[in-house]
């Protein structure tokens, strides 16, 4: 075994020797590998190629995979250095349990005995309190095999409507919006059609960032001519290489968008043939959009009435154009809204089905996608099937073998969970994949219900900090340690292929969940021998659905690097290209190409409403949250990995010179930020690139540096998503630094 040098950076709490916070940092690339596997980053939902080099069961380095369409061989850092996290110490390669020790440790058990418990436990909360008391909360990190099982094991084997995952933090009003618009959720274009956009739209969308490799097609775009529009309250890397650039103020998208829609109606930049042949429901948006003049428009987003025409008038008069959009107009509480304006000035301008003119919501999570479509959603069944519709049920139900009645209804998302734990009603949880105490807003009521809860399980790699709450941890599986597919953000269906064996007691995340139902005297119809049966099932069970992959097979991915969905029988190629005048589609049946019986998308009225908690003279400041480059997420992962630490090792609050004056403060200060919910002390980072009335903080880190300590908990009605991206505060000069000043100063 090759060793890996580990340098303790920070402990943070007393678990027991074996679990330090330790950061890995290099290993020794040099060896000759024993073989190199083809697959994929583990990290976004760009799912870029890449080939792990393994000696000896264990990953020590990777090499680019050129032939990888979508990405060529490039990769961003966090790509560069996943392969680091396999050997790091922290790595679980036991089951824990709590200890009961004042110090809240943790003592290892054998894996037998930790699924018997877990299982027991189950068993008697649900048989104390009903099915439904005991809840799941699953992830998108996680292959579609898995997300497939685990609403299998919710739905069938536990009977409990309470499952749900953290795509509810991500995707979800992304997904309403399109689902609305246009039947089905999904981009509707392979990024290939960016590069001969004439102009390329990004709302909200920290593209250098957070998606690194898709800055590579917008800056090919701009070479060969397209004008870059960019939406965001800081001018992040993209915005700095962009032709026009609108300073929104947080919660005002759909604001912008009923403007430009006022001003292509005025101007008559509107495809008429397509609006009149392809849509419905035009008239009512045109009405509700007369009140959206530039001046309003101005008035409330904060973006100069010059600039808002500009924008207009390059989008409206391009005949051809790509527009992206990320969570910057998602996580909000009007976030659906703001996806349907975003779509409507799609639609008015006809430049969506065609090659070259195309939109898409940018996915998150490295299986963002296909981890949003087969049945871990509160209300969904696979093939992206409602739980609440009778024939839906009726047809999946006929896949598993089992009575429809015997499905539960529909339950609650992740957040209403943690509601139902503080009501008593949720007294049990099993957590794979998801991090909600890091993640969620509001988080120190998110800590009150992990701790109020009767038994709390985890499967993770790493002991997570929801886990560091739970009384069993089980150890889950690396991604490199198991095969399946995922679904990139373009909608094309890909292949993981496994590098390593799991090390230590640890196991695939597929056989945990089944040796669980095992446990219980349930293993009807999850008795699977692998990934390769969950998926033939799952073809099975999503055919005939929105989602359909029922003509997808892993030797067709490996042949044809991936296949987009829907693909719907074994001699269909896939669609890359949605709503294409002629492409097949299960709904339409030959009458238009989008997915309604008429074939019509339909125009949606967005409404314009002000954040849930704007500012006032307690809390005059807008707090942003979001993403750096080389964290990913809650964290887990790479504030482990040594090379990304110090490229960004702690959270700092973005404010602009002028706010910062008038605070007292300067670059380097500490600053504490106080919303209604909580207050969080960080070092001051002063820069022009966000709006002075505005300040932002990356979400990575736990404990006194989460910036979940700061946010609220208000939600869209529609999609359920979380307010992650305005909430109101006021900051000072911090009066002392914070406890974790001198652990930072130790290490340096
Ligand atoms: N490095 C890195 N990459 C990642 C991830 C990561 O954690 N780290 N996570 C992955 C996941 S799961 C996701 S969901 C994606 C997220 O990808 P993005 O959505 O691109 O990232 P965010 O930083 O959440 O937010 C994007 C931008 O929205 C802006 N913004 C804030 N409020 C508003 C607003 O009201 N309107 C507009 N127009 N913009 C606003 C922020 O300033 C920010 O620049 O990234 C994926 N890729
Ligand atoms: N303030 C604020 N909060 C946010 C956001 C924001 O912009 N601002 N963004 C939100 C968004 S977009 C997202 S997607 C969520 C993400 O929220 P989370 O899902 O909580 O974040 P992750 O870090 O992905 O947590 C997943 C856990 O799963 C583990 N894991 C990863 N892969 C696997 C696997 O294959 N098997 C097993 N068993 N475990 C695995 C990781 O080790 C980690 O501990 O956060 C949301 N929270
Ligand atoms: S862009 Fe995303 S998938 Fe590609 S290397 Fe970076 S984190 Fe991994
Ligand atoms: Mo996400």
């Amino acid at each position: 075994m090759t060793t890996i040098p580990v340098e303790t950076i920070n402990i943070i709490e007393q678990f027991g020797p074996h679990l330090a916070h330790t950061k890995a940092t290099n290993l020794d690339t040099s060896l000759e590998p024993d073989k190199i596997v083809q697959t994929h980053c583990c990290f976004c939902g760009q799912q870029c190629g890449i080939q792990l080099k393994v000696k000896d069961n264990e990953v020590i380095g990777f090499e680019p995979w050129y032939d990888f369409p979508f990405n060529q061989g490039k990769l961003c850092p966090k790509g560069v250095k996943r392969y680091l996290q396999g050997a790091h110490p922290d790595r679980l390669l036991h089951a824990y349990q709590r200890d009961g020790s004042a110090s809240g440790g943790f003592s290892p058990l054998s894996y037998e005995q930790a699924i018997s418990r877990v299982a027991a436990e189950i068993e008697r909360i649900q048989t104390q309190y009903g099915p439904h008391a005991f809840g799941l909360l699953s992830g998108a990190s996680l292959t579609t095999e898995k997300t497939y099982l685990m609403g299998k094991f919710a739905h069938m084997c536990l009977k409990t409507s309470n499952i749900d995952y953290n795509g509810r933090l991500c995707m979800v009003s992304a997904a309403a919006g399109n689902k609305k618009a246009f039947g089905i959720d999904r981009a509707a274009n392979p990024w290939s059609d960016i590069l001969k956009a004439e102009v390329v739209w990004i709302s909200g969308a920290n593209v250098a960032e957070c998606a690194p490799i898709t800055t590579d097609y917008v800056w090919q775009a701009r070479e060969n001519g397209a004008k870059i529009i960019v939406v965001d309250p800081r001018i992040t890397p993209i915005a700095r290489t962009c032709d026009l650039f609108l300073p929104v103020k947080p919660g005002r998208d759909v604001a912008l968008f009923n403007g430009i829609l006022h001003l292509m109606i005025e101007k008559d930049w509107l495809d008429h043939d397509f609006i009149e042949q392809q849509t419905t429901g035009f008239e009512a948006v045109a009405e509700h959009v007369k009140q959206w003049t530039p001046q309003r428009t101005a008035q409330v987003t904060g973006i100069a009435e010059k600039a808002i025409h500009r924008a207009a008038e390059l989008w409206g008069t391009a005949s051809t154009s790509f527009l992206m959009h990320a969570r910057g107009i998602e996580h909000h509480s009007h976030g659906v809204q703001n996806v349907l304006g975003a779509i409507n000035i799609v639609l008015a301008s006809g430049r969506i089905g065609r090659e070259y003119c195309g939109y898409a919501t940018i996915t998150g999570q490295g299986n963002g996608q296909g981890g949003r479509e087969h049945g871990q959603k509160c209300d969904q069944l696979p093939g992206a099937r409602d739980l609440g519709n009778p024939e839906h049920r009726a047809y999946v139900a006929s896949v598993w073998g089992i009575s429809p009645d015997d499905l539960p209804p529909p339950g609650v998302d992740a957040y209403e969970i943690m509601r139902k734990i503080e009501a008593g009603e949720i007294k049990g949880l099993l957590a794979i994949c998801f991090n909600p105490l890091v993640s969620l807003p509001d988080n120190n009521y998110v800590r009150q219900q992990l701790e109020k809860l009767e038994f709390f399980v985890a499967i993770d790699f790493f002991l997570n900090e929801s886990a560091r709450h739970a009384d069993i941890i089980l150890p889950g599986s690396l991604h490199e340690e198991d095969e399946g597919t995922v679904t990139t953000a373009e909608g094309r269906v890909i292949k993981i292929n496994k590098a390593v064996d799991c090390p230590g007691e640890a196991r695939q995340d597929w056989r945990i969940i089944q040796d669980l139902a095992r446990a219980l005297g349930r293993e009807q119809g999850l008795t699977f021998t692998g990934p390769a049966e969950i998926f033939d099932e799952l073809r099975q069970a999503s055919k005939g659905g929105v989602a359909d992959y029922s003509g997808i097979s892993y030797e067709k991915i490996e042949q044809q690097h991936g296949i987009f969905w829907p693909c719907p029988d074994d001699d269909h190629p896939g669609t890359p290209r949605l709503f294409e005048p002629g492409s097949w589609n299960p709904v339409a049946q030959g009458q238009g190409s989008f997915y309604f019986p008429d074939g019509k998308a339909r125009f949606n009225v967005a409404e314009y409403s002000p954040p849930a908690e704007d500012v006032d003279a307690d809390y005059p400041i807008i707090l942003t949250t979001g993403r750096v480059v080389s964290q990913f997420l809650s964290g887990t992962q790479t504030r482990r990995i040594g090379p990304l630490i110090d490229q960004y090792p702690e959270p700092r609050l973005e404010i602009h010179p002028r706010l910062a004056e008038r605070l007292g403060l300067a670059d380097g200060d500490w600053a504490t930020t106080e919303s209604r919910r909580g207050s969080c002390t960080l070092r001051a980072r002063v820069l022009k690139t966000i709006r002075p009335d505005t300040v932002f903080i990356p979400y990575h880190w736990a404990g006194g540096k989460s910036a979940n300590q700061l946010t609220i908990s208000a939600q869209d009605p529609i999609s359920k998503i979380p307010e992650f991206k305005v909430c109101a505060v006021r900051v000072k000069k911090a009066d002392a630094p914070p406890a974790y000043a001198s652990e930072l100063e130790a290490q340096q």
